[in-house]
């Protein structure tokens, strides 16, 4: 057995350094008065009615939007544990973390390219891997549903993240997850000998896996690539736009069904599960978090129950984001259909991957003006201008 490699940190010196926060923001109102809005709400107006006109007012709006999807649907992300150390034991890192007198363990596996020049770029995978990833990029294996239960609603509370905060931490499984993504980034920060550029990361997951990996991409400055498969209603999904599609009679999946199936939110998502219009935000909204990072977003439009016309529509409002930001090109939707769920359709979707490999993970030139579905994808249930009524400044 080889001998593992130690690294410590005590993070509460660095925190500020870790997590870039906007402090010349205003203080982040948790609690907003609730207000009846039938389209996607305005991603470029403030709680107080003030319009977002910089990018530098992006930021702070970024981090009101931040503090409402913790209060209302994800519950919160804690900060980095007061102490974190971790040790590499051939192929895998184990990530110990400290807080409040608990004391938490957990491994992922990194699988090192078989090509290329380290430190490696690399795709941290969710309960493992479900697309391609080039030959000079590692793969970290982060088993999350053991650290934030998954299985129906009595899984609430239940994994290593809740052996860390107790249960009256609120975040949702996919919070939770969120965490653990900052804690591996944490452990590969200290340990150079996993040979992995932490400036390179992207992160991925299919279907409830998809859900996690789009907030983890969100909640994650350092990631740099945010690839959500086939994810659905609490994923790439707008959650008024799946209403309007089961009122359409297309049988896909809502906020009224999803607190009921698991626990990928938080219990403050309940009040809303039957009227997602008092919603202040959208994913829309979660999706513009990633903004103006790389996002790509791989959907299947076979299965009606991923809400194909919701991701479509969502995720095109979410594009006006990063319009506004001048960074268009930075998201991108790649809907293919006739395979089975979650299975990558490779001959049509690798060139579409590897663009966006390219350009964030691989420093290589790429064109990543991708956004399409074959079949073609139209929106009955209302088109962009109706969800997306507002006004896309272009931010100075
Ligand atoms: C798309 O993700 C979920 C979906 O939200 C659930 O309703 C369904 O039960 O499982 C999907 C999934 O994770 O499939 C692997």
């Amino acid at each position: 057995m080889l001998v593992g490699l130690v690294s410590t940190l005590s993070l509460a010196s660095v925190a500020l350094a870790l997590s870039p926060s906007y402090n010349s923001c205003p203080a982040q109102p948790r609690n907003v008065a609730l207000k009846n809005n039938t389209h996607l709400p305005d991603p470029f107006t403030f709680e107080d009615g003030q319009k977002v006109k910089t990018k530098q007012q992006w930021q702070c709006r970024r981090e009101e939007l931040k503090s409402l999807f913790e209060e209302y649907e994800l519950g919160t992300l804690p900060g980095p544990p007061e102490h974190l150390s971790a040790s590499l034991n051939a192929s895998n890192l184990t990530i110990t973390a400290a807080t409040n007198g608990a004391t938490i363990s957990f491994s992922v596996n990194i699988t090192l390219p078989t090509t290329g020049k380290a430190p490696f770029p690399a795709v941290i995978a969710f309960d493992g891997l479900s697309i391609p990833v080039p030959s000079n990029v590692a793969t970290i294996v982060f088993a999350v549903s053991a650290f934030g239960v998954q299985n129906d609603p009595s899984s609430r509370d239940v994994g290593t993240f809740y052996d860390l905060f107790g249960h009256n931490a609120t975040a949702s499984a996919l919070m939770a997850w969120a965490w653990g993504v900052g804690r591996i980034i944490d452990a590969l920060e200290i340990t150079p000998s996993a040979k992995i550029n932490t400036k390179k990361l992207a992160v991925t997951g299919c279907s409830r896996n998809g859900k996690g990996a789009l907030v983890a991409g969100a909640f994650n400055d350092r990631i740099a690539l945010t690839i959500p498969q086939e994810s659905g209603s609490g994923g790439t999904s707008c959650w008024r736009i799946s209403d309007a599609m089961l009122r359409d009679n297309q049988s896909t999946q809502t906020a009224s069904e999803i607190v009921g199936e698991n626990v990928w939110e938080s219990l403050s998502f309940d009040q809303f599960a039957n009227d997602t219009d008092l919603l202040p935000f959208d994913h829309h909204e979660l999706l513009g978090l990633v903004a103006p990072r790389g996002l790509i977003v791989i959907d299947n439009s076979d299965y009606l129950w991923l809400g194909p016309e919701s991701s479509w529509g969502c995720t095109g409002a979410a594009r006006l984001i990063y319009s506004a930001l001048g960074v268009t090109d930075n998201i991108g939707l790649s809907n293919v259909a006739n395979h089975s769920h979650c299975a990558f359709p490779m001959a049509r979707e690798l060139p579409d991957l590897m663009a966006f490999y390219d350009k964030f993970l691989l420093n290589q030139p790429a064109n990543t003006d991708i956004f399409y579905a074959v079949p073609n994808i139209t929106l009955t249930v209302g088109d962009l201008a109706y969800w997306a009524n507002w006004k896309v400044p272009k931010l100075s």
